[in-house]
């Protein structure tokens, strides 16, 4: 491993000019300390950095990356689609074909705007909900993330319902007073929400299997009150699917779980890399949406052709392949050497894991909801992220995020990941 002093000058260099160095500070180490790492470029299950490092990839993009960095049949797609053009704004056939394809994969998508971020497929779908309804209140759940929409940028408040206060400067008051926070798979306090405020609920917009407090899985006790109060009280349930989506399962966690909720959104591996979110549903929500309906949302880029001709590729290499009952033997594999490397080092911890998104957690009990989540001992993860990441494995820089697993990953990948594991669990102590 080189010393990365590249990375260092690179940082220091970007700290001038662009707010903390980064474009999104998911990526500024902020939770793990240290500089990140400058990469150079990525191939396969591989990351290379400006100073000549090479790294096993677990985080993917944040999780575009299914079939691994610079897939074959997404590159010649983008390279085709070049040949005629970046962008239009004007419609092309391959919208059609890749709304198609979503159409066919997603349960609850009949009809699908693509957008440009998963931001703005969240921030869409609630005033989509909200037009449709004709309600205000919104349901969210504390730890669950869904962008930076400022409705949602919402104290995660503890356990009883919690009338949102703005979690970030710049949002104001009014942009939050109509958001509830609630616990992740606390059924009684879903109930109380619909009792209390049932007939003024336009949505309730949940992560279907969490990424953003680390893995956090629903009880199906938790789901199926979901649907059933959402039906009950004419609420639209809304799966934020931009990271489980077509990553869980082809048709995302709707599928796996067999839970349909009446809108959706999604991001992400959508895009294969290049920026591509969409927000869908039922079509007689969904027609609401202008210029059919009278509720507005626009869009320079979206659509376009290069986005959308590398989110087809990445969608039919998928279906084509299906390379998900070997992500989840890969996922399970190494998640069970984790465990039992953390096991062996005698560190209190819990691993969550559905198909190739997994977290180890360094807390003695289930990560059940953000609660939970806020124990977890985040000084040992820094140690663990920084004795990884320099023995060649590239994590997720906090332990609040999901791994992500790639069809490019191998048996090998897995074995060398748990030998290096077992070093680093063993050092930190
Ligand atoms: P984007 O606007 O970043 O494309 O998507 C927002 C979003 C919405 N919903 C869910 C469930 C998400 O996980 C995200 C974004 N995820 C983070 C990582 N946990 C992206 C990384 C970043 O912010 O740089």
């Amino acid at each position: 491993m080189n010393a990365r002093t590249k990375s260092q000058s690179a940082f220091d260099r970007a700290k001038q000019v662009i707010p903390g160095g980064v474009n999104s500070p998911a990526r500024a180490f902020g939770g793990v300390g240290g500089t990140p790492v400058f990469i150079a470029r990525g191939e396969r299950q591989f990351l290379y950095d400006i100073d000549g490092n090479r790294y096993l990839d677990y985080v993917g993009s944040w999780g575009p990356h299914i079939l691994g960095h610079r897939h074959p049949k997404v590159i010649t797609a983008i390279q085709e689609a070049l040949e005629t053009g970046t962008s239009f704004g004007a419609p092309t056939e391959q919208e059609s074909v890749l709304a198609e394809l979503i159409v066919d994969a997603v349960p609850s998508i009949e009809k699908v705007r693509m957008v440009n971020s998963g931001t703005e497929a969240t921030m869409s779908a609630i005033r989509v909900a909200r037009g449709f309804t004709g309600r205000d209140l919104i349901v969210k759940f504390a730890g669950c993330y869904h962008g930076h929409v400022d409705s949602l940028l919402v104290q995660a408040g503890s356990g009883a319902l919690t009338l949102g206060t703005p979690s970030s400067p710049g949002v104001p008051e009014g942009c939050t007073k109509d958001t509830l926070v609630l616990s992740y798979n606390k059924v009684e306090e879903l109930q109380g929400a619909f009792r209390q405020h049932g007939d003024k609920i336009a949505c309730v917009i949940l992560e279907p299997v969490v990424g953003n407090m680390g893995v956090v899985v629903p009880t199906e006790a938790f789901l199926q009150a979901l649907r059933s109060l959402c039906t009950e009280h004419g609420s639209v349930l809304i799966f934020d699917e931009v990271m489980t989506g077509f990553r869980v399962a082809f048709g995302g966690a709707q599928e796996r779980f067999g839970v349909t909720p009446d809108m959706t959104t999604l991001g992400k591996i959508v895009g294969g890399g290049l920026p591509v979110g969409a927000y869908g549903g039922r079509q007689d929500i969904m027609d609401k949406v202008s210029p059919v309906g009278p509720v507005y949302q626009a869009g320079t880029l979206s659509g376009n052709p290069l986005a959308t001709a590398s989110g087809i590729a990445t969608l039919q290499t998928l279906k084509d392949e299906n390379p998900y009952p070997q992500l989840e033997e890969l996922s399970r594999k190494l998640c069970a050497g984790l465990s039992d490397a953390a096991q062996q080092a005698g560190l209190d911890h819990t691993v969550a894991q559905v198909g190739s998104m997994f977290t180890l957690f360094f807390n003695p009990d289930p990560v059940t909801s953000y609660a939970v989540s806020a124990k977890n001992n985040t000084e040992r993860f820094s140690r663990y992220f920084h004795g990884m990441l320099n023995r060649g494995y590239y994590l997720p820089c906090s332990q609040f995020e999901a791994n992500f697993l790639s069809a490019a990953h191998t048996d090998e990948d897995v074995q060398a990941t748990i030998e290096a594991a077992r070093e680093v669990l063993s050092e930190i102590g």
